[in-house]
C-alpha cells in the first residue's frame, strides 16, 4: 500500500460523497486529506505502524480508521456504502464541463445510465432535455462537452497549456485598456497537468467590454462558453478553456493572488488574515468589523501580492510553491528560496541519437546543445534490449565511442570548448541488474539507468528491482523513476520516498524528466528530497532537437520541488562534472 494508493482511495471517496449529496465540507475533508499523503516524506504504513496517522495535519480520526481499514481489508466502510449509493461510472462526469454534481445525480437517479456514452445518448435523444431544470439547452452544452472531452480528454499536459496560454496572453496584455496582465492558476504554478487557463487583467470597467470582445475574436478562439460583465471563457482550438477575469487596478494584487491558487494555499492565507483581524477575498484584504464580518467600507490598501504577503507576516510565496506544502512555515522565516534557473545550466544530459531512436546525429545534437549556449552534451542512447528502440550492441557501444572521440578531437582542433561525453540510458532488467556486461559498462561516462519494460511488476519484486539498480556502481543517474507518461499511463507501483534515500546513500541522482510527457520526478516529493539532500538533473531525454527545449519545463519542475542549483548536476561544468564522474566508484 504506497501513499498513492491510499490518495486515491480517498479522492474516490472525495467524489463519490459530492455524487451523492453529502455534507460539502465532509467532501472536502478526504480531498484535502489525499493530497496531504501524497505529499508526505515518509510512507503512510510507516505511520500506521507507529499509530501516529492522526498527527497528520488534515487527517482526523475518522479518516485515520478509514485508512487502516483500507490496509487491512484492501477497502474502505465509507466508500462501499458510497459505492451502494452511486455508481463509480459517474465520477467520470464531473470532468464534463457546465454538469455538476446535482444534476449528475439527477440523470442518474431518474434515467438509470451510468456511461459517459449512454449520457450523450440520452442527450441526443431529448431524454436530458425533458428532466426538470435541464432543458434542450443544457443538452446541447453537454453534448459539446462530451465531444471535447472524447476528442482532448480533461487535462492538457504544460506543452500544449502553454501554446495556447502563451499567444492569448500576450495578445490580451497589448490591448488597449489592459494596465496589468498575469497567467495565473495552474499554469502559473507549474503544474504538470493543466485544466483550464486562467487569465488576469487590470482595467477601468469601461475599457472591459471592448477588452472581452476582442479577447472572444481571437485567432484561437472556437467557441464563446459564457460571457459576463467580469469574466468571459472560451474553448480554443485544442479543447481548452480559456477564462479572463478583468478586474479592478485596486483589486489586481488580491484577486490574482486568488485566481493563482492553490486553493489550499488560498484556505491558509485567508486563516492568516483572520488572525491578525483581517479578511483576504479576491477583492482585496479588508479590516473586519466588530461582528467579525469582512468590512468592504475599511480596505487594507496593498499595490501587489507582496504587500498582501507582508501584511500576513509572510514573505513573498513564488507562485510554484503555493502548494500548502511547507511554504508557510518557510516563507515567515526567509524571503527567499534558492532555486535552480535556467541560467544556471550548463549542459545537456540524457539525449538519444540516431544511433537508437533519436532523429539526429550525434554531431547535428550537439551543434544544437553549442547554439544553445551548453558546454556539453551526455548522449545516451537506448542499451541493447531495448529493441524496440534501436538499442545498442556491444559491437555498436564501441563504433559510437570512436565516432564521439572524434567528434571531441575536432571541437577541440576548431577551438571549441564544448564536449560530448559518452553515456547510455540503461534498461533496468528485470531483476534490476544492467543491460551490458561490467567491461563495457566501465568504458561510458556515465550510465542512465532506467525501466522501460514490465513496468506493472509487483510492488516488492519492482523495489528489489530498484535497488539493485542504485546500488550498481556503475549508475550515477536513475532514470524516469515512476515511468509515467501524464494523462494516458500511470507510473510504477513504488515507494519513492525509500527510492530517494538509496539514492541518497549511493550518490545516486535521480533525474528530473523534463519531457512534458514524464516530468518524473514528481515535484511532490521535492521536500524529501531537499531534506535527504538527494541530487537531480535537470534531462530533456531528446530524441530531437527541438526536444533538447523541453529543459525548460523540467526547470519548472525543479524550482516547484525547490532544487537549488548545488543539487543539480547540470548546473556543473564540463570539468566539475567529469570530477563528480570520477569521484564515484565504478
Ligand atoms: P486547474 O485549472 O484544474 O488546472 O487548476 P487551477 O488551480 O487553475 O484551478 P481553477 O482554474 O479551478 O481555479 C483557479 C484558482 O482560483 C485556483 O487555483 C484557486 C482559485 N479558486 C477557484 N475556486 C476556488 C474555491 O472554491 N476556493 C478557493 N479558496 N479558491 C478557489
Ligand atoms: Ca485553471
Ligand atoms: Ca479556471
Ligand atoms: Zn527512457
Amino acid at each position: 500500500m504506497t501513499n498513492q494508493d491510499v490518495a486515491e482511495k480517498l479522492r474516490e471517496v472525495y467524489q463519490l460523497m459530492q455524487l451523492a449529496g453529502e455534507n460539502r465540507f465532509r467532501a472536502i475533508a478526504f480531498d484535502r486529506a489525499a493530497q496531504t499523503i501524497e505529499g508526505l516524506n515518509e510512507e503512510i504504513t510507516k505511520y500506521i505502524a507507529e499509530d501516529t496517522l492522526t498527527d497528520i495535519k488534515g487527517i482526523g480520526k475518522s479518516i485515520a480508521e478509514d485508512i487502516k481499514a483500507f490496509q487491512e481489508t484492501g477497502t474502505m466502510p465509507v466508500l462501499d456504502a458510497l459505492k451502494e449509493k452511486v455508481p463509480k461510472g459517474l465520477i467520470e462526469w464531473l470532468n464534463i464541463s457546465g454538469l455538476g454534481p446535482k444534476n449528475i445525480a439527477k440523470i442518474y437517479k431518474e434515467l438509470g445510465i451510468t456511461e459517459i456514452i449512454e449520457l450523450k445518448e440520452a442527450c441526443l435523444s431529448g431524454a436530458v432535455a425533458d428532466l426538470p431544470g435541464l432543458g434542450q439547452k443544457s443538452a446541447d452544452k453537454i453534448i459539446k462537452s462530451i465531444e471535447y472531452l472524447e476528442k482532448f480528454g480533461e487535462r492538457a499536459r504544460l506543452d500544449q497549456a502553454f501554446e495556447i496560454a502563451e499567444p492569448v496572453f500576450e495578445f490580451v496584455k497589448n490591448l488597449n485598456g489592459v494596465q496589468k496582465c498575469d497567467i495565473a492558476g495552474s499554469l502559473r504554478r507549474y503544474r504538470e497537468t493543466i485544466g483550464d487557463i486562467d487569465i488576469i487583467a487590470a482595467a477601468d470597467p469601461k475599457d472591459a467590454s471592448s477588452i472581452f470582445e476582442a479577447f472572444t475574436g481571437h485567432d484561437l478562439v472556437v467557441e464563446i462558453l459564457g460571457q459576463g460583465d467580469t469574466k468571459s471563457s472560451v474553448r480554443t482550438e485544442n479543447g481548452r478553456q480559456v477564462d479572463l477575469r478583468i478586474v479592478k487596478p485596486e483589486e489586481y494584487p488580491a484577486a490574482l493572488m486568488y485566481f493563482t491558487g492553490s486553493k489550499e494555499h488560498n484556505i491558509v492565507l485567508r486563516q492568516k488574515a483572520r488572525e491578525r483581524g483581517m479578511a483576504l477575498n479576491e477583492y482585496g484584504l479588508f479590516k473586519l468589523n466588530d461582528n467579525k464580518e469582512t468590512d468592504f467600507d475599511q480596505p487594507v490598501p496593498t499595490s501587489s501580492e507582496s504587500e498582501i504577503y507582508q501584511k500576513l507576516d509572510l514573505h513573498f510565496v513564488p507562485p510554484a510553491h503555493r502548494e500548502d506544502r511547507g511554504e508557510f512555515e518557510y516563507y515567515s522565516e526567509h524571503d527567499s528560496m534558492d532555486v535552480v534557473s535556467v541560467s544556471d545550466l550548463k549542459g545537456v544530459i540524457h539525449a538519444h541519437s540516431t544511433w537508437s531512436d533519436g532523429k539526429q546525429s550525434i554531431q547535428a545534437m550537439a551543434e544544437a546543445c553549442m547554439e544553445r549556449g551548453y558546454e556539453y552534451l551526455g548522449i545516451s542512447d537506448h542499451s541493447r534490449t531495448a529493441a524496440y528502440a534501436g538499442g545498442l550492441s556491444t559491437d555498436d557501444v564501441k563504433r559510437q565511442w570512436d565516432e564521439i572521440d572524434e567528434l571531441n578531437e575536432s571541437f577541440q582542433s576548431e577551438g571549441k570548448d564544448f564536449v560530448i561525453f559518452k553515456g547510455m540510458e540503461s534498461d533496468i532488467l528485470g531483476d534490476g541488474s544492467l543491460d551490458y556486461p561490467d567491461e563495457i559498462l566501465e568504458g561510458f561516462d556515465f550510465v542512465i539507468a532506467s525501466v522501460h519494460s514490465a513496468l506493472e511488476m509487483p510492488h516488492d519484486k519492482m523495489m528489489s528491482r530498484f535497488k539493485n539498480a542504485i546500488e550498481n556502481p556503475f549508475t550515477k543517474i536513475l532514470g524516469h523513476p515512476t515511468g509515467r507518461l501524464l494523462l494516458k499511463r500511470d507510473g510504477s507501483n513504488i515507494e519513492l520516498n525509500q527510492m530517494i534515500e538509496w539514492a541518497v546513500e549511493r550518490g545516486v541522482a535521480i533525474e528530473i524528466n523534463a519531457s512534458p510527457w514524464r516530468l518524473d520526478l514528481d515535484w511532490r516529493f521535492g521536500n524529501k528530497a531537499k531534506e535527504t539532500g538527494l541530487l537531480t538533473s535537470i534531462n530533456p531525454d531528446a530524441h530531437s532537437i527541438e526536444g533538447i527545449d523541453d529543459i525548460r519545463y523540467g526547470v519548472m519542475i525543479a524550482q516547484k520541488a525547490k532544487f537549488e542549483s548545488a543539487r543539480v548536476l547540470n548546473t556543473k561544468s564540463a570539468t566539475e562534472f567529469r570530477k563528480w564522474l570520477n569521484g564515484k566508484s565504478g
